[in-house]
């Protein structure tokens, strides 16, 4: 007698007779002299029948119990299987529920989710969501190692913000003053002109924005990606493209029971249009009335461009492309045949930006120029500035937004809900 350890997987393939089964209460029904108790773990859910003495057994719902039994064939459920208990052991009682989970929707507001985490992820549709989501991270990394890309970590406790703009988290760091990373921008560079040529980083970044929005966090997982040798910024496109096709390959593979409940589709990703900033601006002026902010799209403006595309190539992506030098950071490649645009790129996902992306400086001088255009005192960046007197590639790259990715994908409320636990403006618990 081998006793087995998960559910499902275990209950469909085994020949053996007697399983172990570990989880937690779903639910307990008494019928006369038998009493069904429905076991769920992180595969699934089985019905556990007790009779005998263990009939009119108590324990309250989301209790964490052993039970050991025999496993039996049965037309009765859907599994085609279910155990006949011998013995059941209580491990861990839950005492009290703040809602009900094991209702086919969960039926809470999205603090409450949020608040009471760990019960809200007992629901099936939630716990999904995590599961999507590292298929996805996963997906990421086999396709870029495939690829000859190498897996680095930067610090996230850095002396500068690599993407300007005020949006830093400020700590003290013994005698000095530092900042929570904005992004690995400036060390996934370094990584490429230190020799690795192809690198990726999947790590947490900080931005101190005060958003109070359905697609702003503080802290959120970015997936970045950067490398040497290349000819231009499409070939950086191309590379996401590639990527993302890949990544939802995978999760449609993956995660089907997932999918499911959650009625997510997988996007075919075909040829993703390409369209200038400055076009995107024309299409939303002259087909939607609709004016943009200077040298940028807003929200609204991301919307009705997501809805352009979804009409006219049937494509739930869009790039937007060259945006002034102005709207990206420093070190934005400017155009060879227009300096005052640059060689950079968004990625709109169902009208949502998901991406930013771009060709980089690498030369030297250029760079001195575009960090004091910008107003930086280039003697703060030393380091990183240095890096291009050494003999550093062409090279570009980008990074994806993970949470955003998943919650446009999954079709979610907010963006909060592709993060076990968010941080946002007012939120720092749990
Ligand atoms: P950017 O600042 O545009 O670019 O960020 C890249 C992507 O990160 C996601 N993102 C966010 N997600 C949730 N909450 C936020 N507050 C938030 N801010 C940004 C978006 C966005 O497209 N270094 C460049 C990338 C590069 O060029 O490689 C950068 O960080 O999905």
């Amino acid at each position: 007698q081998t006793l087995k350890r998960s559910l499902i997987r275990e209950c469909k393939s085994s020949s053996k007779k007697v399983v172990l089964l570990q989880g937690w209460v779903k639910k307990i029904r008494h019928l006369g002299n038998l009493s069904f108790l429905l076991l769920r773990d992180r595969t699934g859910v089985i019905q556990c029948v007790l009779e005998n003495d263990l009939a009119g057994y108590k324990v309250d719902v989301e209790s964490v119990v052993e039970i050991i039994g025999e496993l039996v064939e049965t037309t009765k459920t859907e599994l085609g299987v279910e155990v006949l208990a011998k013995e059941v052991k209580v491990l861990n009682t839950s005492d009290r529920l703040p809602f009900e989970v094991n209702k086919r929707k969960l039926q809470v507001g999205l603090d409450q989710m949020l608040n009471e985490r760990v019960i809200s992820l007992r629901h099936e549709r939630v716990s999904a969501i995590f599961k999507v989501q590292s298929t996805f991270v996963r997906a990421f990394s086999e396709y870029l190692i495939e690829n000859d890309f190498t897996q680095i970590f930067t610090p996230k406790i850095v002396s500068q913000g690599a993407e300007g703009g005020a949006n830093v988290f400020k700590l003290p760091y013994f005698q000095k003053e530092a900042y929570l990373a904005q992004s690995p921008q400036f060390y996934k560079q370094m990584m490429v002109a230190g020799g690795l040529e192809r690198v990726f980083e999947i790590a947490p970044v900080y931005r101190a924005e005060y958003h109070n929005s359905s697609r702003h966090l503080n802290e959120y997982i970015s997936l970045d990606v950067e490398f040497g040798f290349i000819h231009d910024f499409h070939e950086v496109m191309k590379l996401e493209a590639d990527v993302l096709r890949y990544m939802f390959k995978k999760v449609g593979q993956k995660c089907e029971k997932e999918l499911n409940l959650l009625e997510a589709t997988v996007p075919i990703i075909s040829e993703i249009p390409k369209i200038t900033l400055e076009e995107a601006q024309e299409i939303l002026k002259t087909r939607y009335r609709k004016e943009s902010p200077v040298g940028d799209l807003d929200t609204e403006g991301e919307k009705l461009l997501g809805k352009y595309v979804k009409e006219m190539y049937d494509s739930d992506f869009v790039f937007i492309t060259h945006y002034p030098k102005e709207a990206r950071p420093m070190y934005t490649m400017p155009n060879k045949d227009n300096p005052a645009i640059t060689d950079s790129f968004d990625l709109l996902y169902k009208g949502l930006e998901i991406t930013s992306g771009a060709q980089r400086i690498h030369e030297y001088n250029m760079l001195i120029t575009s960090f004091e255009e910008k107003g930086l005192h280039v003697e703060d960046f030393e380091s990183y500035i240095n890096t291009f007197q050494y003999g550093c590639p062409p090279h570009g790259g980008f990074a994806i937004g993970l949470e955003r990715l998943v919650y446009k994908f999954l079709e979610l409320s907010n963006v909060r809900e592709a993060s076990a636990f968010p941080r946002d403006c007012t939120r720092l618990i749990p």
